[in-house]
């Protein structure tokens, strides 16, 4: 019996932040819109495609991309919208395929394969699509190929608001004339060094043996000869079995003062959101959990704006431990749960604007790797121990 027909469907939506702008303030359709941080020190976060015309691109200084494009209209970012649209998009394609990821705020693959023996996958594929821009208003485009890699830079080429597919067998004749910077990983050092072995496009790749790549490239010429035949293997992980991030602490003692649990609580919050950043992803959902020393085991959870912050979370986990906490009986274990995770793509997380933000917390967490977990925590959690 021959192995079933590989299909994966990657879907994108189109300038995403901007079109949820655009939904809220419909005189900005059509227009250079760019969502980004302040206009003298803040980059571009995302463009609509009038803006893109001129040259402004995502990651870019503010100042420079006003410069290219000086009538572009500047909205700050509605904190709160994206998170609901990303979920509303996500419930529909979780309604309707079978195997499924989440790969960033807008972004998913879904696993068709075999499914060409009981529908038409293409046909199945616009059908998702046209629901959902017809529920959700939100310009969203997707490539269908036989592998994840070829999906992804077929939506890529897609863009905007269309759809592209791959036929089995066509994957090397689609790559052979795009330039080699499609793939992931080829930066701007990469590039130039391509262009110096005389390599513009992926066809080019190809016209050099697999032993010549690897002695000039190394071992990322072996990965370059076989993504440029349309090469890869690397599956869709299932959302429905997403891993969750959590810790708990059963006490020596049972604790039953308020503050010491709340230190406690801060204290795992510290633990579980420098895991959630030291793997890149964003969560969407925290619970705690109390024991008491009954046994009695009770969670609550709650459902959050996609975020990265221990700020937050910390906010969020102490509103659940109070509304949770029979106030003044003793606690044998408490507890707390990150889920809903998706992968963290960006540089920057926006929801707060918070490009400063995120350097702390890198520059905390780079502390923590380097002198283990405990270095840093917040005055909090240490005023405890001290007092
Ligand atoms: P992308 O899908 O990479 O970009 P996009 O949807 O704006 O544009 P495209 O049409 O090319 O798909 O990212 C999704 C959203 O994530 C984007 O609208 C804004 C946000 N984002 C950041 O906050 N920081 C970043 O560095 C990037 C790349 C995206
Ligand atoms: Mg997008």
């Amino acid at each position: 019996m021959s192995s079933p027909q590989r299909y994966i469907a990657h879907f994108d939506l189109d300038s995403f932040f901007v079109s949820v702008e655009m939904l809220n303030n419909p005189s900005l359709l059509g227009k250079a819109v760019i969502v980004g941080g302040s206009k003298d020190r803040g980059v571009v976060t995302t463009c609509s495609y009038e803006a893109r015309k001129f040259g402004v691109k995502s990651a870019m200084p503010m100042k420079q991309a006003m410069q290219l494009c000086p009538h572009a209209i500047l909205v700050q970012g509605t904190r709160g919208m994206y998170s609901k649209y990303s979920r509303w998009v996500t419930d529909i394609i979780a309604s309707k395929a079978p195997l499924f990821e989440k790969a960033s705020i807008d972004e998913f693959y879904i696993d068709l394969t075999g499914m060409d023996k009981f529908f038409d996958v293409l046909e199945w594929t616009k059908d998702l699509r046209k629901q959902i821009i017809d529920e959700t208003k939100l310009p969203i485009s997707f490539g269908l190929a036989t592998n994840k890699m070829i999906a992804k830079i077929a939506t890529d080429e897609a863009k905007p608001n269309g759809f592209l597919f791959v036929k089995p067998g066509m994957e090397k004749d689609f790559l052979a004339t795009l330039p080699v910077n499609k793939f992931s990983g080829v930066g701007d050092a990469t590039f130039a060094r391509l262009k110096s072995m005389n390599i513009h496009l992926i066809g080019d790749i190809l016209k050099h043996s697999e032993i010549e790549l690897e002695k000039s490239l190394g071992k990322w010429g072996t990965d370059l000869y076989l993504k440029a035949q349309g090469i890869s293997t690397s599956i869709v992980n299932n959302y429905r079995e997403a891993k969750s991030i959590s810790n708990e602490n059963t006490f020596h003692e049972n604790i039953r003062d308020e503050e010491t649990l709340l230190i406690e609580l801060v204290k795992q919050i510290e633990k579980v959101g420098f895991e959630l950043r030291q793997d890149k992803m964003l969560t969407g959902c925290i619970a705690v959990k109390i024991r008491y020393p009954d046994f009695e085991t009770t969670s609550k959870q709650t459902t959050i704006d996609y975020t990265f912050s221990d700020d937050v979370l910390i906010k969020e986990a102490k509103i659940l431990f109070k509304k949770l906490w029979r106030k003044n009986h003793p606690v044998r274990l408490l507890g707390v749960r990150l889920s809903e995770l998706h992968n963290n793509t960006f540089q920057g997380n926006l929801f707060d604007d918070h490009t400063e933000k995120t350097k702390l917390y890198k520059a905390i967490d780079d502390v923590k790797n380097r002198f283990g977990k405990t270095t840093l925590q917040k005055a909090v959690t240490v005023k405890k121990k001290e007092g």
